[in-house]
């Protein structure tokens, strides 16, 4: 289907009225819907959808290199590249309770080996499970002839739409170290409950355990986070004084969005040639129970 600006984007449907969208694009989700037709990722209506700008909202891909922890452009290309249609995935077993899904493709243009000399090739997978959860596979393998091994960062730096981010919690991260991007990243321990928000944040949280839940109180509804090979977990809120900073975000969105990004981030992955990496990120949306976490 043709998106915003002639960008090609891929729909997923479910049955039961669920949905998400993919744009090649930056093999970019910018939407995921429930049942009700509610959407429950953050895109911003400033986004601007036309390269080389990443999409500001939904799902980008931060490959080969996340934020500025190395020479790149920061959070690297992969986001702002245009991604093919994987005519010919690999046998990946399907997540049993997947209805739709859609492979993507990236393999890097003669102008990206000249800024980061490794072949590759990336592959995604986006599926809509039959409860409505939402999966992206990852597979990234070095393709090189000449022996040569590489090295990267990753995250799937989600932004999930929250009512009001003053009454989120986040649960999965208490007692863990982290480093403190508004710190020069320094490393501390994170002490007592539950994460709440009051203020801009910026934390790599290193070692996370696989499930992360963001408990929305107001809207009565929970995100839980589910991840395999990423060990780490970035929590971004750029709150009222930085969102001015950022063009493509509304000066108030930032009560309305929260970043949790499963990530690759202080273990860097190596792949020699013929190695291939699996990151997988599972998002599913539930009511909340009062009870719940409390
Ligand atoms: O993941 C958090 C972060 O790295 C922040 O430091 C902030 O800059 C954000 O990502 C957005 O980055 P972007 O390049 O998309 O503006």
């Amino acid at each position: 289907a043709k998106g915003i600006n002639g960008l090609e984007k891929i729909v997923l449907r479910e049955s039961r009225g669920r949905s998400a969208e993919v744009y090649l694009y930056g093999g970019h989700v910018t939407s995921w819907k429930n049942e009700n037709g509610e959407e429950l990722l953050y895109l911003s209506s400033k986004a601007i959808f036309k390269p080389p700008k990443p999409i500001r909202g939904g799902i980008p891909l931060c490959f080969p290199q996340f934020s500025n922890f190395g020479s790149l452009e920061s959070h690297g290309f992969a986001r702002n590249r245009l991604w093919e249609i994987d005519a010919s995935p690999p046998p990946l077993p399907l997540n049993s309770s997947s209805t739709a899904f859609v492979d993507l493709l990236l393999r890097p243009s003669e102008d990206d080996l000249k800024t980061w000399p490794y072949n590759f090739e990336f592959r995604l997978r986006v599926a809509l499970g039959t409860e409505g959860e939402l999966t992206l596979t990852s597979r990234i393998r070095n393709t090189n002839s000449d022996g040569k091994p590489f090295t990267f960062t990753f995250a799937y730096h989600t932004y999930f739409s929250v009512s009001d981010i003053s009454e989120v919690r986040v649960e999965g991260l208490e007692t863990l170290d982290y480093l403190d991007n508004l710190k020069n990243r320094e490393r501390f321990t994170e002490q007592g409950d539950a994460i709440t928000f009051e203020s801009e944040i910026d934390k790599i949280y290193l070692s996370t355990p696989t499930k992360i839940a963001i408990l929305d109180h107001e809207k009565k509804r929970t995100f839980v986070v589910r991840k395999d090979g990423l060990a780490d977990a970035v929590v971004w809120n750029p709150w009222d004084k930085r969102s001015k900073t950022i063009a493509d975000l509304g000066d108030e969105d930032y009560k309305h969005m929260l970043c949790v990004e499963a990530a690759a981030i202080e273990r860097q992955i190596t792949l020699k040639p013929g190695e291939e990496w699996k990151g997988r990120l599972e998002l599913s949306a539930v009511p909340s129970s009062y009870s719940s976490g409390q």
